[in-house]
């Protein structure tokens, strides 16, 4: 494995119509690794002025871009996918160093996206629209794709690179021009994403990018009359304050946000198999998922059982710099999320969870100039403590008991959440009852609750979305287009819908 040459103190700047330009506020902030604090680059701390810029210039762009063939667009994006795939290893080193998520997962996050950039470009060759028989003769009743027009992509830390994807390329394949606003843990990551789209010959405008704070860079995308879509994926807060704010321009707005995401193990489950699927989904790229798992409920029978199998698995995790072969978790995206992680430990405790496992910070040697959470486990949780209804997007993982199926589906069901369920059992009947009543937005059978793939629809229920998805091909392209209804009346008479339509039958037959 080649470790490419490590590039600090770089300033980037933001992206606006096709030029790399400072902010107009003069400010910039700085980006760290969160392992070891190593600086990773400055970005601009964009203001009003700069959204303003942006949203013109991909505002001109539009007008150009939507009259660009469908097929045509996906060339572009084909070549992103072509270039992020040449370009895969330096990149995923990135973003380990920007994020922390180990390598072999880093790469799998730059993989989702060359997978969704594929998929898009072949959209292009498809978009299926409706062409349907009319009620009347001679005319043709059909409906395309239409773009929106400028789209504000909010993106999160936790998969920097295919998150983005996933809104980018169905917003661009449907014509859209696009404004991305990362996540200020991750801004460098994006930068240099924006320079591949730029190396793939995206003309000026179409794809800008302005980093800053949500406060001031989000809210005046989420405000601006001319941004007529807002993806969001982040908190359930944040999300439902954009979608207040948006509907003051009854903009659309689609939001992914959090998770308490459940793995039920029955107790005719291989165990084996369920360990492993707990132990990636609990703690894989630290707990810092919205498919995370963070409450294992187990079957009473086998809870024990289970138990003794999950607790060493888990206190022999190893913490540390995801760069390195040797480690199992990476640390957490920044000391305050650390502090967030710990203060439901203290919850937890208060509310009488018994700790089985870690429930610290890691300031063991190097960690300690990282930001690292030990990897813990919860036990005695009942269905209505915090621990269990809240999310903690950390690698903190709660054991509750069920006494049947049905109990751990209910369970299951009442959070405010609804994004990700996994059922362990040998059982095909209680497989498919589960599949049945399981009332999350994705439901794994025997496998953990993280590993979406791009070309099923992504989302989830209750605080989870809006009744959105991504991924999944047509159901992410809803989103990203107007239906516009066309009839053609080649009749050359007036044809009245709905009147005339029983003696014009009659006439043409
Ligand atoms: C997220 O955590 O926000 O299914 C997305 C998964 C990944 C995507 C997760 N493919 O875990």
């Amino acid at each position: 494995m080649t470790i490419h040459p490590v590039q600090t103190d770089m300033q980037f700047k933001n992206y606006i119509g096709g030029k790399w330009i400072e902010s107009r506020s003069g400010k910039t902030f700085a980006s760290h690794n969160p392992a070891n604090g190593e600086l990773i680059g400055t970005l601009q701390a964009s203001d009003t002025r700069d959204v303003d810029d942006a949203v013109n210039a991909a505002s001109i762009a539009f007008e150009k871009w939507r009259k660009v063939p469908a097929p045509k667009r996906a060339e572009l994006i084909y070549r992103v996918a072509e270039i992020l795939r040449a370009r895969k290893q330096e990149m995923g080193e990135l973003l380990t160093r920007e994020m922390g998520k180990v390598l072999p997962e880093a790469l799998g996050d730059v993989q989702e996206a060359i997978d969704m950039a594929l998929y898009m470009a072949g959209e292009g060759r498809r978009l299926n629209g409706m062409l349907v028989p009319s009620e009347l003769p001679s005319k043709w009743a059909m409906a395309v794709r239409d773009p929106l027009g400028v789209v504000a992509a909010i993106t999160p830390w936790n998969f920097p690179i295919a998150i983005p994807a996933w809104k980018m390329f169905p917003a661009l394949i449907c014509g859209n021009t696009v404004i991305w606003k990362p996540a200020s843990d991750t801004p460098v990551l994006a930068a240099r994403m924006i320079e591949i789209y730029e190396q793939a010959g995206f003309p000026p405008g179409v794809v800008n990018l302005v980093t800053g704070g949500g406060g001031t860079v989000g809210d005046a995308l989420v405000a601006h009359p001319q941004v007529r879509l807002i993806t969001f994926t982040g908190s359930t807060d944040i999300g439902r304050a954009v979608s207040i704010k948006a509907a003051q321009n009854l903009k659309r707005v689609s939001l992914e946000m959090g998770g308490k995401n459940a793995i039920i193990v029955m107790d005719d489950a291989d165990l084996d198999l369920a360990v492993e699927g707990i132990l990636w989904s609990a703690f894989g790229t630290s707990g810092q998922r919205c498919t995370a798992c963070s409450r294992v409920i187990a079957h009473h029978a086998i809870k024990k059982q289970l138990l003794d199998k999950l607790v060493p698995r888990t206190a022999a995790l190893r913490l540390g710099d995801g760069l390195l072969a040797t480690t199992d978790v990476g640390p957490v995206i920044n000391h305050r999320a650390a502090q967030k992680i710990h203060e439901y430990t203290e919850i937890a405790r208060g509310e009488g969870a018994a700790i089985l496992v870690g429930g610290a910070i890691a300031t063991e040697g190097d960690l300690a100039r990282g930001s690292f959470y030990q990897p813990t486990i919860f036990d005695n949780v009942t269905p209505t403590m915090r621990v269990a209804q809240e999310e903690i997007f950390g690698p903190s993982l709660s054991i509750l008991a069920a006494q049947s199926l049905d109990d751990a589906i209910a369970i299951n069901n009442r959070t405010n959440f609804g994004l990700s369920t996994s059922v362990y059992t040998s059982n095909v009947n209680r497989a498919f009852e589960a599949m049945r009543d399981v009332t999350t937005g994705i439901v794994y059978i025997n496998a953990g609750t993280i590993g979406s793939e791009v070309q099923l629809p992504f989302g989830g229920t209750r605080g989870t979305g809006n009744g959105h998805r991504e991924g999944g091909g047509a159901v992410v392209l809803d989103t990203f287009c107007e239906w516009k209804t066309i009839y053609v009346d080649y009749s050359g008479r007036l044809q009245r819908a709905q009147i005339d339509t029983d003696a014009l039958v009659k006439t043409v037959l």
